[in-house]
């Protein structure tokens, strides 16, 4: 059991190396039709949100904070009562890689 549960973790630990790669300027522009509300640069993808009121705001935050800790990647993000703005990078690589575009995509469905 424990064996097993080592190789998962190497597994996810190799899975995530090759997320943590900066994505070139050629993958962004790619990347913008799969993301078309998010503002795409070399340095983040940006979102802003507006809610009916803070409670629904802060409901959509706690979504986001749960998934963010299931992929171990957490958006750097501020929110004024109604309003949340997202900006997603990789900070240990100082821009963006295909895990940001893996959270701004599960972001999107939360929305929906
Ligand atoms: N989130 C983001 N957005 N970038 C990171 O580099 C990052 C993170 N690193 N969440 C993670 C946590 C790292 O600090 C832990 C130790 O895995």
């Amino acid at each position: 059991m424990l064996s097993e549960n080592m190789q998962d973790t190497k597994i996810s630990k190799t899975t995530n190396m090759s997320k943590r790669q900066l994505l070139s300027l050629d993958a962004l522009q790619l990347l913008q039709p799969q993301l078309p509300d998010w503002e795409i640069s070399t340095a983040a993808l940006k979102r802003k949100l507006e809610f009916a009121n803070f409670s629904e705001a802060w409901a959509f935050m706690s979504r986001v904070a749960l998934l963010a800790e299931q992929l171990d990647h957490h958006p750097n993000w501020s929110n004024v009562y109604n309003k949340v703005e997202l900006q997603l990078s990789t900070h240990d690589r100082g821009g963006v890689t295909p895990l940001d575009a893996q959270l701004a995509a599960a972001i999107d469905e939360i929305l929906q």
